[in-house]
């Protein structure tokens, strides 16, 4: 029986630059995780802990980040790390973060795997290692296990390790280190530890190739991140029995607020935030605002907003929002654009046809406005007309409400705005 914590894409100093003076709390928590991680494979009593590539975030991260990362593991001497160099931080020569003084001078229990190599672990496990030397290679770098496995005997258990993309047809670049789909029974591995994607992914070839994904999501739209993988090998040629174990300091949540349906975009986000509430502090959240807005309607929203993301660890509001048109504005944007001026008055008619009265979307004009006065429609809208109009989308004129062709006009000049701003 040989057990090992398989882990991989820690990126371990990433910039995090568009979170500002938080960036140094988002980097901070990696390092948490890390400490997390190690401290379970030590519970766990494992016997090893193998890092498949990208620990770093590239080869220039600062001294004192790795003279961290090096204390973390010293100050646990019974697990056993095996380092790989990945695409971020491929060992790349003497610039490479593995010359550095602090991985020359590293305690014996953590290896740096820098050469393609097979490393006997005794009791019969052997790790087959193919570090990566540069950031971009159409070469699989799994070929190299196969001729690395090929000289050892038979009926010993073998782990692999390198870093790549899946070879997924149409779902990786060419010159992304493809790794063959069945690239662990290629070569007669009984576990391939790969990294490189941030998404968890054990399916591959029969459930012996996974890829654990960053155990510190990083980004708001990635799945199945946070974890690190448990496997437990019994012998040669069993199946690996693989265990997500939850790791993540920090959970990322993405939410939207849309100005087209103001009150209930208001009312779901209170709901988000009060379910988040207990985690708050380790909650990076970001609210996305859009549609158009009145000055006024903008400014409410925001001051609301501020309030309601204070409790989060970091927040991020994104304001995408449009600044709905004045009355002199659609005034004169009708006047250049007579179809506009048309759809508009249909859309006056028909509410008055399915309502028996109507709001009226051309502001008064003459006094104040300075534009001029849209030429009348060509001929208004019969309830005929109407009607046959609407049997297109199944609609019967008489279900319709004000609030629907409020929201009609809004929709359309909202998208004008959009496509034509
Ligand atoms: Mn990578």
């Amino acid at each position: 029986m040989f057990r090992f914590i398989h882990s991989a894409d820690w990126q371990l100093g990433a910039r995090f630059s568009q979170f500002g003076a938080r960036a140094s709390q988002l980097r901070e928590a990696r390092l948490t995780t890390l400490r997390r991680a190690l401290d379970l494979a030590r519970q766990q009593a494992v016997d090893a802990f193998l890092i498949a590539g990208d620990l770093f975030e590239d080869n220039q991260v600062d001294n004192a980040l790795v003279t961290a990362v090096i204390d973390l593991f010293r100050e646990r001497p019974d697990v056993p790390v095996y380092l790989l160099p990945g695409n971020h931080d491929p060992a790349s020569g003497p610039d490479s973060i593995w010359e550095r003084p602090a991985f020359r001078n590293a305690p014996s229990h953590v290896r740096v795997l820098t050469t393609a190599q097979a490393l006997d672990l005794g009791g019969g496990v052997h790790l087959l290692a193919a570090p990566l030397h540069q950031k971009l290679s159409t070469l699989d770098p799994s070929l190299k296990l196969r001729d690395l496995a090929a000289s050892l005997p038979s009926g010993t258990l073998k782990i692999g390790l390198t870093h790549g993309a899946l070879a997924i047809e149409g779902k990786h670049q060419p010159n992304d280190f493809p790794i063959a789909l069945d690239a662990a029974s290629r070569a007669g591995l009984d576990y391939l530890a790969i990294g490189h994607w941030h998404s968890w992914i054990s399916e591959t070839d029969g459930g012996r190739i996974v890829m654990p994904g960053t155990p510190e999501p990083d980004r708001f739209d990635h799945e199945r991140c946070g974890q690190v993988a448990l496997v437990e090998l019994a012998g040669p040629g069993v199946p690996a029995k693989v265990v997500a174990l939850p790791v993540a300091t920090l959970t990322w949540e993405s939410l939207s607020f849309d100005f087209l349906s103001a009150d209930a975009s208001r009312s779901s986000l209170e709901h988000a935030f009060n379910a988040l509430r207990e985690r708050a502090a380790t909650c990076v959240v970001r609210v996305t605002l859009k549609g158009n807005a009145t000055p006024q309607g903008r400014r409410e929203t925001l001051a609301w907003l501020e309030g309601a993301l204070a409790p989060f660890f970091v927040s991020q509001r994104i304001d995408r929002t449009a600044l709905a048109l004045s009355a002199p504005e659609l005034a004169d944007l009708q006047h250049r654009h007579p179809l506009l001026a048309q759809v508009l008055n249909d859309i006056d008619r028909m509410e008055v046809l399915a309502t028996g009265s109507g709001s009226v979307s051309l502001p008064p004009l003459g006094e104040g406005t300075g534009v001029a006065a849209v030429a009348p429609p060509t001929a208004p809208l019969s309830l005929a007309e109407a009607q046959r109009l609407l049997d297109h989308s199944r609609t019967d004129l008489a279900s319709l409400k004000t609030e629907d062709f409020v929201l009609l006009r809004q929709v359309l000049l909202q998208t004008l705005q959009e496509v034509a701003p």
